[in-house]
């Protein structure tokens, strides 16, 4: 007898109410409402590879509404990745468990992005469809011609990201992606009603997306609202109308299915209502064949792409390979020598968000994977060069995405193109307003993508904007996140070097946080060496036995060397050290940072902003010398002097404590 499709679908149900019940946690309702939609879109449309979850044309499924991650588990053994075994299911939510609570990236698994913090996935799967208009402009439709399948829930749409990521993805017109929407009508606290009357309809029409309904248990409804997407020329929401806990007597259609175990009790009556006669986790031979049977004809398809692609230029394979497998950065290093060198000569006094802005054109020039961006202010952050070329909804032949101003947007875009493979995406904003991005910073560190945030205005030097614009407690938080490298360059010098490090860091994502005014040239020597790869080096000694050791970021290194000459006059002898990057100077040997902070030495540290993160590197707190209250509006000078960051005042207080 013939597989029915409710069996198919009704094994995804019971392996995610057995896994939730089994770890007496997690979100069994989801998954058992999605279960009609997901088995549809698997078995008829998607179009993947078991065997090799890295083929770079396979359509990429994004489960948004993470809290359902056991449909994601279910679906992923079930069509056969290697990834996912029966015991990881019994292990869900355990520790070292694939089957995490929510979905975790990893590369190679069919876990296409981390989901969980609702609405990001959307931001993602907005950053894959742009990534595949790119490369399929480059490569040609039928090189590159994969799409991105999205599953969000009521509390994806709510959240605000999803109208930032939906509004440019209706702007740019991504016609390869398809959101299912889960609308089940329930939430946590339970109907939606109770805080959301949404025309969808409208709204995603006033998007510029196609929108279509369908019962979300009706499997021809959905596959034809599927064959209906892919042809439209822009892209699609599919909202399905589910019903959350389908198949339990007790707790369909109720919020109570939504986040617990269904209990032993009701899994019995679901059993019985959904004619399931089998043990927990376990799926009859013939079911999960049949299961295994829609997994393996992705090896086919892929192989026929294969075909294809030898049959075109070889420069085409070899330029896949470069960008998606090797990560090539080509010359970058001989390039970023030669442009030290350059600026060593001419000694340019510059804004670093200008420096940055020179790195950009620079490495551009041998890195076609490079794709910028700003939160409309590209002028300001300096994101956009003479090399830029504007991507539009016409044309993806380009390196540069005006995203508006969505920060949040913005960063989650810039996930999904990093995830998508074979880009390297940078993004800017002032720093301020990384705090409307940290969200998705978060995941770009947990997911350990080479994602490069340039923020610019990154203290009270940006004067008279004020307070509001004036970042205080911004670097202090991002230092917080761990595996983020938050970088505040001095000059060019600094500035290339710190540009070169966040290009090299395949795991590791960057802020490098940018001065609005300008700053001298301190680099001391013209060496070949990356310094700034060891987070802090000595700018300048006025003798070797010093008394003071003065450790500045950024634009207050000029100020340290300032100070460092007003303590000469007095004959107190200070070494200064330029730390533009604590986390790389914190992976140091204890040797080489005692040798950079002698312990007879007064330790003080120099930054516009916050002292928290400081205070580790003096064993006297009090000379953590920054901000640690809200700006003012004032030329920039004076908020500066406001503030008590002159060379006067701090060199008065350095006397001051020596003298104790
Ligand atoms: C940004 C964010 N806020 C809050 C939560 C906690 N949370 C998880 S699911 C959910 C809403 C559940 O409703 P819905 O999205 O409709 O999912 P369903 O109940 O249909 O599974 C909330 C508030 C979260 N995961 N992410």
């Amino acid at each position: 007898m013939s597989v029915k499709f409710n069996q198919l679908s009704n094994a995804i149900r019971f392996l995610s109410i057995d896994a939730v019940q089994k770890a007496n946690s997690g979100h069994p309702g989801m998954p058992m409402g999605m279960a009609d939609v997901a088995t549809t879109l698997f078995k008829y449309h998607l179009r993947f590879n078991p065997q090799n979850p890295n083929w770079i044309n396979r359509d990429r499924f994004i489960l948004s509404a993470g809290h359902g991650s056991m449909l994601l588990y279910s679906l992923l053994y079930l069509s056969g990745y290697k990834s996912i075994s029966i015991d990881d299911i019994k292990n869900f939510r355990q520790l070292n468990s694939i089957c995490a609570g929510h979905p975790e990236y990893k590369k190679g698994t069919g876990i296409e992005t981390t989901t969980g913090p609702l609405g990001q996935g959307l931001g993602n799967a907005v950053g894959m469809a742009i990534a595949e208009e790119i490369y399929r402009k480059k490569f040609g439709s039928n090189v590159i011609n994969n799409k991105t399948y999205v599953i969000a829930s009521d509390g994806d749409l709510m959240e605000g990201i999803s109208h930032e990521a939906m509004s440019l993805a209706g702007h740019l017109k991504l016609k390869n992606l398809i959101v299912f929407f889960d609308n089940n009508k329930i939430s946590i606290d339970g109907s939606t009603s109770l805080s959301v009357s949404d025309n969808y309809k409208k709204r995603f029409e006033s998007y510029g997306w196609t929108f279509l309904e369908v019962n979300g248990h009706n499997e021809k409804q959905i596959s034809k609202a599927i064959s209906k997407a892919s042809k439209s020329k822009k892209p699609t929401l599919i909202s399905c109308k589910t019903v959350i806990g389908f198949g339990s007597p007790n707790k369909s259609g109720k919020a109570s299915s939504h986040g617990s175990p269904l209990g032993d009790e009701e899994i019995t009556l679901v059993r019985k209502k959904l004619k399931w006669n089998n043990k927990s986790f376990e799926i009859p031979q013939d079911i999960l064949d049949e299961w295994r049977k829609i997994g393996s004809t992705g090896a086919q398809l892929e192989k026929a792409w294969q075909d294809i692609l030898n049959k075109k230029n070889p420069r085409i394979k070899s330029e896949l390979e470069k960008n998606f497998i090797n990560s090539d950065l080509g010359n970058l290093e001989k390039l970023i020598e030669k442009e030290k060198t350059k600026y060593f000569e001419s000694k340019p006094s510059l804004a670093t968000r200008q420096c940055s802005m020179a790195a950009i054109e620079s490495v551009s020039t041998v890195l076609p994977q490079l794709i910028g961006g700003s939160a409309d202010l590209s002028g300001s952050n300096n994101t956009k060069t003479n090399n830029s070329k504007i991507i539009n909804s016409k044309n993806f032949n380009g390196n540069y995405i005006h995203y508006g101003v969505r920060e949040h947007g913005m960063a989650a875009v810039m996930n999904g193109l990093a995830l998508y493979g074979g880009i390297i995406p940078y993004g800017g904003t002032f720093l301020i307003f990384s705090d409307y991005c940290k969200p998705s910073i978060r995941l770009s560190a947990l997911m350990g993508l080479k994602v490069i945030y340039i923020f610019s205005h990154d203290s009270i030097g940006l004067g008279e904007d004020g307070p509001t614009h004036q970042p205080i407690e911004q670097l202090a938080g991002l230092r917080a996140i761990p595996n983020l490298n938050v970088f505040r360059p001095a000059d060019i010098n600094e500035t290339l070097e710190c540009w070169e490090i966040a290009l090299k860091s395949h795991n590791t994502p960057s802020v490098i946080a940018l001065s609005r005014q300008k700053v001298p040239y301190i680099n001391p020597d013209n060496s070949k060496k990356n310094k700034c790869e060891n987070g802090a080096y000595t700018i300048n000694i006025t003798s070797h036995e010093s008394n003071v050791t003065l450790v500045a970021s950024g634009t207050e290194v000029e100020l340290a060397l300032k100070v460092q000459e007003k303590l000469r006059e007095n004959n107190i002898h200070s070494k200064v050290i330029s730390m533009p990057c604590m986390e790389l100077f914190d992976k140091q040997s204890e040797d080489y940072k005692k040798d950079l902070m002698e312990e007879n030495s007064l330790v003080v540290t120099l930054e516009a902003g916050s002292v928290t993160h400081w205070q580790k590197y003096t064993k006297n707190k009090e000379l953590n010398i920054g901000i640690d209250q809200f700006g003012e509006s004032a030329p920039y000078k004076e908020v500066y002097d406001h503030f008590d960051l002159t060379e006067e005042k701090i060199t008065n207080l350095i006397q001051k404590k020596l003298r104790k």
